[in-house]
C-alpha cells in the first residue's frame, strides 16, 4: 500500500510545530521515544476484553504480560496494593469510580471548576454533573488557597458519598489529611485525582495522598510524561461500604467493584499498545533521573513564578508549589483569550484559564496558565524560563505589534533550537 503522505506529511509538520515553538501548557509533556515506539506497536491488534488471566479471547498471553508489568511497575512507583491501567483517559478513571461508588442521584463534593476544578468532578456540562447531585467548594479570595473550611462546611452540610480533591490549575499542594477527616465525619469516599502534579508525587516532591485518599486517579500523559491515557489506584483496598456482593454472596472489595467498572462498566477492549507505553513511561519513573527532572521542574515553576511577578504579572496565590501558576492579566488590561491568541502567533502555546472569581465567560477568561513539565523535558533551567518571561512579557506589552511578535516569533525559534527535541527523527 502506497504511504499516506497526506496524514505523514501533517505529523511531520507537527514535529516541526513542537519543536519550533516553547510549550507551556500545564497538561503537555513530551514522551521519550521508546514510548512513543511502545504506543505505534503491534499490541494495537488484540482485543484483550477482560484483565490477565482472565480474558474473553484466546491469544492473550503475551498482552497479559504487558498488562502485568505495567500493573507492577505502577503499584512499585506509588506503593500500591492494587491498580488498573486500562482506562482511556482521566475522565475515564474519573468515570468508573463514579460507577463504582456512587448511585445515580448520589452527592459528589469537588472543587468549582471556575475555581481550578476539573469537568469530571461534579460539572453540570459532563456526566458527573448531569448523573449525581454536585455541590462544590473553592477557594479563599484573598489568599487563592483552597477553602478547607467551606469544603467541611459544605460536607456536613450535604453529606455528599464522595469527596473528590484535585484541580486542573491550582498551583498549590493540598492537605489530603484534613479532607479524609472531614470526609470520616460524614463516612464519605475521598478519591484524589492527581492527574496534574502525579509526577511530583511519584518522587515525593509533593505531599502523598495515598494513606488519606481511599481512591486515586490519574493521567499518564502530564508530569508522568507517559502515553496518553489514565490511571485508578489503591494503597489500601478495603471492604465497599455498602455491602455489595457478587452472585456467590461474597462481598466484594473496592478493587473489584473498580476494576468491574472499567470492565464491563465503561470501557471495552483496552488500548494494549497504549498499556505497553505506560509499562516503558512507568519503568522511566522508576529511574533515578526522573527524580532529577521532578525536581528541576520545580525549580524552573519557582524560577518562571519569580520572573513574573517582578515584571508586575498577578499569580494566584502569589507562587506555586509544583509545575504550574495561574496569572490574573486584569492589572494588564488583558483577558486570557486575547494574550492566548497573540502568544500563539509568536510559537508560545499556553492556554486562556477562568482564574477564581472570574467576571468572564470560560470563552474569554481573565487569566492564562502555564506550565513548565514540558520546557524541562527539553531541557531548560532557571535562566531559561526567565528568558520565557522576558519573551512573553514583550509580546502581551506589544499585543498589537504584528512586527514585535514576528521578531519574537524568531527569536522563539532559534531559542529552542538549542534544545533539540527528537532529533531520532530526523
Ligand atoms: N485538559 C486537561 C488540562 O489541560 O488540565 C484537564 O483534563
Amino acid at each position: 500500500m502506497q504511504k499516506d503522505t497526506l496524514v505523514f506529511d501533517l505529523i511531520q509538520k507537527e514535529l516541526q510545530r513542537q519543536r519550533n515553538g516553547i510549550e507551556l501548557i500545564a497538561s503537555e509533556n513530551f514522551t521519550s521515544l521508546q514510548v512513543m515506539q511502545a504506543m505505534g506497536s503491534v499490541p494495537t491488534n488484540k482485543y484483550a476484553e477482560g484483565y490477565p488471566g482472565k480474558r474473553y479471547y484466546g491469544g492473550c498471553e503475551v498482552v497479559d504480560e504487558i498488562e502485568t508489568l505495567a500493573i507492577d511497575r505502577l503499584k512499585q512507583i506509588f506503593n500500591l496494593s492494587w491498580a488498573n491501567v486500562q482506562p482511556h483517559s482521566g475522565a475515564q478513571a474519573n468515570g468508573a469510580v463514579f460507577l463504582a461508588v456512587m448511585r445515580p442521584g448520589d452527592k459528589v463534593l469537588g472543587l468549582d471548576l471556575s475555581m481550578g476544578g476539573h469537568l469530571t468532578h461534579g460539572s453540570p456540562a459532563n456526566f458527573s454533573g448531569k448523573t449525581y447531585e454536585a455541590h462544590f467548594y473553592g477557594v479563599k479570595k484573598e489568599t487563592g488557597l483552597v477553602d478547607y473550611e467551606q469544603l467541611e462546611a459544605v460536607a456536613l452540610k450535604e453529606k455528599p458519598r464522595m469527596i473528590i480533591c484535585g484541580a486542573s490549575a491550582y498551583s498549590r499542594d493540598w492537605d489530603y489529611k484534613r479532607i479524609r477527616e472531614v470526609a470520616d465525619k460524614i463516612g464519605a469516599i475521598v478519591l484524589a485525582d492527581i492527574a496534574h502534579p502525579a509526577g511530583l508525587i511519584a518522587k515525593g516532591l509533593l505531599n502523598d495522598p495515598f494513606d488519606h485518599c481511599h481512591i486515586v486517579t490519574s493521567t499518564t500523559h502530564k508530569t508522568l510524561r507517559g502515553p496518553r491515557g489514565g490511571v485508578i489506584m489503591l494503597r489500601h483496598d478495603f471492604e465497599n461500604p455498602w455491602g455489595i456482593k457478587d452472585p456467590k454472596g461474597n462481598t466484594r472489595t473496592m478493587s473489584q467493584l473498580l476494576d468491574l467498572a472499567v470492565f464491563p462498566g465503561t470501557q471495552g477492549g483496552p488500548l494494549e499498545h497504549v498499556i505497553a507505553a505506560k509499562a516503558v513511561a512507568f519503568g522511566e519513573i522508576l529511574s533515578d533521573e526522573f527524580a532529577v527532572y521532578g525536581k528541576q521542574v520545580i525549580a524552573n515553576a519557582q524560577a518562571m513564578a519569580k520572573a513574573f511577578v517582578s515584571k508586575g504579572y498577578n499569580l494566584i496565590s502569589e507562587g506555586t508549589d509544583n509545575h504550574l501558576m495561574l496569572i490574573d492579566l486584569r492589572n494588564k488590561n488583558l483577558t486570557g483569550k486575547k494574550a492566548q491568541e497573540t502568544l500563539d502567533k509568536a510559537h508560545i502555546t499556553l492556554n486562556k484559564n477562568a482564574v477564581p472569581f472570574d467576571d468572564k465567560s470560560p470563552f474569554v477568561t481573565s487569566g492564562i496558565r502555564v506550565g513548565v513539565p514540558a520546557v524541562t523535558t527539553r531541557g531548560l533551567k532557571e535562566a531559561d524560563v526567565a528568558n520565557i518571561v522576558d519573551l512573553i512579557d514583550n509580546v502581551l506589552t506589544n499585543a498589537d505589534d504584528e512586527k514585535v511578535i514576528a521578531a519574537v516569533k524568531d527569536e522563539v525559534k532559534n531559542f529552542m533550537q538549542q534544545f533539540p527535541l527528537y532529533p531520532e527523527l530526523g
